[in-house]
C-alpha cells in the first residue's frame, strides 16, 4: 500500500476537498422568482416567498405551525424566551456553540449532562438526575441528524411538567418512529445553514403543534409589532429574508434524493472503513431514520494506530479537510470556563475521537474510494506515522 502525504507522498486530491459542499438549485430554477423579486423591491418581512416556503414545510412535516426565522440560532432564543421560565436549561456539552449560546442570550443557565455511548445524544438518565426545582426546560440536540430517544425525553418532560425543546439544526428529514422529526416536544428548531443537507443560505425554522406559542414567536421574530406599529413586548428581528425563501422551495424538491444519496455513500462508507481495527461509527437505532447530516467516525488510537489528531492531520495532507466536531466539548469551551470541572466522562471520550468526513449530498465513487484509501494509508503505515510525529515533538 502506498505511503500517506504526510510521509511525503503525492495527495490524494488534487484539490482541497472540504468538510460540506452545498448542493443548490441551478440558476435557471430560480431566476423567475428571484427576478420578481429583484424587480419588485420586496426583499423581506414576509412578502411572497417566506409564507409559500412555510406553508411547503408545514405540509412536508405534517405540522399545523412552522415559523421561519433567519437563521437556527435566533430560533433557539426566541424559543427558549417564548418559554417564559427561569431558570436552569438542561442540555447535552457535546453539541454545537449555538445550542448553549441561546441560552445566554434568553438568560437561561445551561446545565450539561452527558451523553450516550452509542448515538451521542443526550442521556435520558442523566436528563432526569439532573432535575431540581430550578430547571425551566429540557434542550435534546438531534446530532448529526440522529434523532434522540424522543419517548423517554417526552416521558420525563410530562412527568416533571416541564418544556422540551429539540435543536433540530441537524435533522432536516430524519424520522423517528416512522414520524419527521419537527413532530417532538413543546417546539424544534431547524437550520437552514449553508453546511446543512437543507441549505439556503442563512436561515430556520421553528415547528410546534401550539398555536399560542407560533403566534407568540410570529409576533416576537418581528420586534413584536403585529403589524400595527404599537410593539407588545420587546421582540427581535429574526425575519428570513425572500432571497433564502425562494432557494428553500426549490430545495424541498430535491432534500430527499439529496438524503438517500448521504444514507448510500454512509453504508458505502461503514462497509469500507469499518473493515479497518479502531475505526467505529455513531450507533443508528432500529426505529429512527438519520438524514447524515455528518458522517462521523471515531477513532481508537490503540487499535488504528495514530490519534484522531494525527490521523486529521494525515488527511490535512492529503487535501481531505476533515472537522473535529464537537471538540472541545462546550463545557470545555473558555466560555463556559466555570464548568470546566464537571464529569462528562463519555462526552469527552467521544469528543477525543470523532471526527467528521467530508459528506455531501451528490459526491462520486472515486471521491468516496479516495477518501477511504487515505484512511487505509494511514492504518497500514501507522508505526512510521507515529515515529514522524514523535520526532516533530
Ligand atoms: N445547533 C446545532 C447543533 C448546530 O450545529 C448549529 C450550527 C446551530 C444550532 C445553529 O444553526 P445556525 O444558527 O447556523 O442556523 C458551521 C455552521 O456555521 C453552523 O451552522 C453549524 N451548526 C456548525 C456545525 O458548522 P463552521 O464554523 O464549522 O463552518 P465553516 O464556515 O468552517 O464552513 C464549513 C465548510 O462549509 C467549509 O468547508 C466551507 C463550506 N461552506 C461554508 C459556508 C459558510 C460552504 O460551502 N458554503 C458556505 O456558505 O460552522
Amino acid at each position: 500500500m502506498d505511503k500517506p502525504a504526510i510521509l511525503g507522498n503525492t495527495p490524494v486530491f488534487d484539490d482541497r476537498l472540504g468538510i460540506v459542499s452545498p448542493r443548490l438549485p441551478k440558476l435557471e430554477q430560480i431566476q423567475d422568482p428571484l427576478s420578481e423579486a429583484l424587480r419588485t423591491g420586496q426583499l423581506t418581512n414576509h412578502a411572497f416567498h417566506v409564507p409559500q416556503f412555510e406553508k411547503a414545510l408545514s405540509d412536508r412535516l405534517k405540522m399545523p405551525h412552522v415559523v421561519s426565522v433567519g437563521n437556527a440560532t435566533l430560533g433557539l432564543i426566541l424559543a427558549l424566551e417564548a418559554l417564559n421560565r427561569d431558570g436552569e436549561v438542561i442540555l447535552p456539552s457535546f453539541t454545537y456553540c449555538a445550542t448553549a449560546h441561546a441560552l445566554y442570550w434568553s438568560r437561561h443557565k445551561p446545565v450539561f449532562v452527558d451523553i450516550l455511548p452509542d448515538t451521542f445524544t443526550i442521556d435520558p438518565a442523566a436528563v432526569e438526575s439532573a432535575i431540581t426545582p430550578n430547571t425551566a426546560a429540557i434542550m435534546a440536540v438531534h446530532i448529526y441528524g440522529h434523532p434522540c430517544e424522543i419517548d423517554t425525553l417526552e416521558e420525563i418532560s410530562k412527568r416533571y411538567g416541564l418544556p422540551l425543546l429539540f435543536d433540530s439544526a441537524h435533522a432536516f428529514g430524519s424520522q423517528y418512529q416512522n414520524e419527521p422529526i419537527g413532530q417532538f416536544g413543546d417546539a424544534e428548531i431547524f437550520s437552514f445553514h449553508a453546511t446543512k443537507v437543507f441549505p439556503v443560505g442563512e436561515g430556520g425554522c421553528i415547528t410546534t403543534h401550539d398555536k399560542n406559542l407560533a403566534e407568540h414567536l410570529k409576533l416576537s421574530r418581528k420586534f413584536g409589532d403585529p403589524g400595527d406599529e404599537n410593539t407588545r413586548f420587546p421582540g427581535m428581528n429574526a425575519k428570513m429574508q425572500e432571497f433564502n425563501a425562494i432557494i428553500g422551495v426549490e430545495m424541498l424538491k430535491v432534500v430527499d434524493e439529496h438524503i438517500a444519496n448521504r444514507r448510500r455513500y454512509a453504508a458505502y462508507l461503514i462497509e469500507r472503513l469499518g473493515r479497518l481495527p479502531g475505526i467505529s461509527f455513531q450507533s443508528i437505532k432500529p426505529n429512527v431514520f438519520t438524514n447524515y447530516q455528518n458522517f462521523v467516525i471515531l477513532v481508537d488510537e490503540v487499535y488504528f494506530g495514530v490519534s484522531r489528531d494525527m490521523l486529521f492531520d494525515a488527511l490535512l495532507a492529503e487535501n481531505i479537510l476533515a472537522r473535529k466536531y464537537f471538540f472541545p466539548p462546550l463545557h470545555l469551551h473558555d466560555a463556559y470556563s466555570d464548568y470546566r470541572s464537571i464529569n462528562l466522562p463519555i462526552t469527552e471520550f467521544v469528543s477525543k475521537r470523532v471526527l467528521c468526513l467530508p459528506f455531501y449530498s451528490e459526491m462520486t465513487e472515486k471521491m468516496l474510494d479516495k477518501i477511504c484509501v487515505a484512511i487505509e494509508q494511514v492504518h497500514f503505515h501507522a508505526n512510521i506515522v507515529r515515529e514522524y510525529y514523535s520526532n516533530l515533538a
